[in-house]
This record gives structure tokens, sequence and C-alpha cells, in this order.
């Protein structure tokens, strides 16, 4: 592995990403910070860059084309990449399945599966020659393992996250290329504002009383995978609050 260490992260506008990259900026890692919002990835680049090197570019994983576009653009140095973050995603319409618009799921796969797989393969290869030591960090979620109502598609496409990267640890077995589902349980992002569009109260209402993760938390898990000596590697890693846990199962009585 290359004494430049690039880590390249989806959604680092908010959140876990934006969390992630302060992280790795601390630790002296080159930083590659996309997502949709370029002014938030600017305000990002000018807090980070007297630490190290950072390359912004605003990119919507939903589109495979723009995707490739900005791999095909990157600086020379800041390849081969080091350390893939999956994080950008979102959730839609937290009611029940039979009230959502179509839009909304379409949205979420778009995102959470094919934006996803969009970076991943296009990325593949700089992993790979990276080799011993490179990472792949796919941001799951408890949705993935546990239902609840409300969850329909957002927690399915975390099940893709879960399953998608176990099936990628396989082929990539023997490259040195880990790669890690980290599943976190209710964390205090702009994750809720996003899936309410835009509801302050609601969102302040979930996270009150809960001691609910902080984005740093999920940040110093994610660095912590990515930094192990480069024989281990974390499958998969679920992170609750302590004060979240699981319900009984749901029972409608007539
Ligand atoms: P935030 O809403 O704070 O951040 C989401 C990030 O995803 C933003 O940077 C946003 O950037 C980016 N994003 C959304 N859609 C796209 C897109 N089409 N293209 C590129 N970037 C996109 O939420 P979190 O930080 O909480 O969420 C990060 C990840 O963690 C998500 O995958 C989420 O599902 C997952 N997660 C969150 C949990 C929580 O409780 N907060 C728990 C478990 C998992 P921009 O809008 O600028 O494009
Ligand atoms: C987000 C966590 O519990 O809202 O993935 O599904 S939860």
């Amino acid at each position: 592995m290359s004494a430049n260490k690039v880590v390249f992260i989806t959604g680092a506008t908010s959140g876990f990403g934006r969390a992630t990259a302060r992280r790795f900026a601390a630790a002296g890692w080159s930083l590659v910070l996309t997502g949709r919002r370029l002014e938030r990835l600017q305000a990002l680049q000018q807090e980070l860059q007297d630490l190290v090197p950072v390359h912004v570019a605003a990119l919507d994983v939903r589109d495979a084309d723009a995707v490739a576009a900005v791999v095909a653009a990157l600086p020379a140095s800041m390849r081969p990449i080091t350390v893939l973050v999956n994080n950008a995603g979102l959730a839609l319409a937290p009611v029940p399945a039979q009230e959502v618009e179509l839009a909304d799921w379409h949205t979420m796969i778009d995102t959470n599966v094919k934006g996803l797989v969009n970076v991943t393969h296009a990325l593949l290869p700089q992993l790979i020659d990276t080799g011993a030591g490179a990472s792949i960090v796919n941001i799951g979620s408890v949705a993935g393992s546990w239902p609840y109502p409300g969850s329909h598609v957002y927690g399915a496409t975390k099940a893709f996250v879960k399953q998608f990267s176990y099936n990628l640890r396989c082929d990539l077995v023997a490259t040195g290329v880990r790669v890690t589902d980290l599943a976190p349980g209710m964390a205090e992002t702009e994750f809720t504002l996003v899936r309410t569009r835009g509801d302050q109260a609601a969102s302040e209402q979930l996270y009150r009383g809960a001691n609910a993760l902080q984005a740093e938390d999920i940040a110093e898990q994610i660095f912590y995978i990515a930094t192990l000596p480069p024989h281990m590697c974390i499958n998969r890693l679920e992170v609750m609050p302590t004060q979240q846990a699981w319900s009984p199962f749901l029972v409608h009585r007539k």
C-alpha cells in the first residue's frame, strides 16, 4: 500500500460523512469528498485543507455516468483510493407501505442500492490496486436486520447492503480488499429531517432524551474498521445507542 492514504467518502455534506471526513483528516489522510451540495463540500474543504489535501466533487450517486466521470477525473495524488466509505443514503416516508408514493421507494432504491453499487463498481479497480489494507465500508443499518413499521423499502435497501457486502467479501478475498457492513442504530444527524421532509419538531422529538449516537461516534467506528491491521476484516458491525433495543413482536388484535 502506498504511503499516501486516500479516503473516498460519499455523502460528505452532512452527518456521518462529514464527521468521517474530519476524523480521517485528523489522522493525516487525503480526502475525496462527494455529495450533491457543492457549497457544503467547499465549506468542508476550506475547513480541512490546511491539514490535508482535499479534493471535492459534486456527485449524485444515482447517476452512474457521473460517478464514472468523477472517478476518471481524480487527480493523480488521489489515486489509488485506500478506503471507500459508501455512506450516501436516505430514508423517506416513515408511514405504512400502503400510504407511500412509489417515487419515494424508487428514490431509496436508486440511492441506497444502485448508488452504492455505482460507486463500488467504479472504484473497485483502484481498491484492488491498493490491495492489502484497502477497505470498503458500507453504511448499512439496524433496519437491514430488524423489521419495524414504516421501514418498508428503507430496511430492504439496507438488507441489500448487508448481503452485497458479504458477497463482495467472497469475490475479493484474494485481493486483500476488506468489506464491512457497518450497521448503526439511532443516530442524530439530518437523517430524520430528510425522512420527514424537513419536520424539525419531529426530528427533535425522536432524539429527545434518547442519548442517540452522534455522527462522530460512527466516524470513529469507520476509522477503526479501516485502520485495523490488514489481516483483520470486520464483516459486520452493529452499533446502537445504549438506550435503544428491540421491541416485542407486533400483534394486531381485532
Ligand atoms: P444525513 O442526512 O445527515 O446525511 C446523508 C448524506 O447522504 C448527505 O451528505 C447527503 O448529501 C447524502 N446523499 C443523499 N442522497 C444522495 C445522492 N443521491 N447522491 C449523493 N449523496 C447523497 O444522514 P446520515 O449521516 O445519518 O446518513 C448517512 C448514512 O447512514 C445513510 O446511508 C443512512 O441510511 C445511514 N444510517 C443512518 C442512521 C441514522 O440514524 N442517522 C442509522 C443507520 C444508518 P447531499 O444531500 O448533499 O447529496
Ligand atoms: C436508520 C436507523 O432505526 O431509523 O437507519 O432505521 S433506524
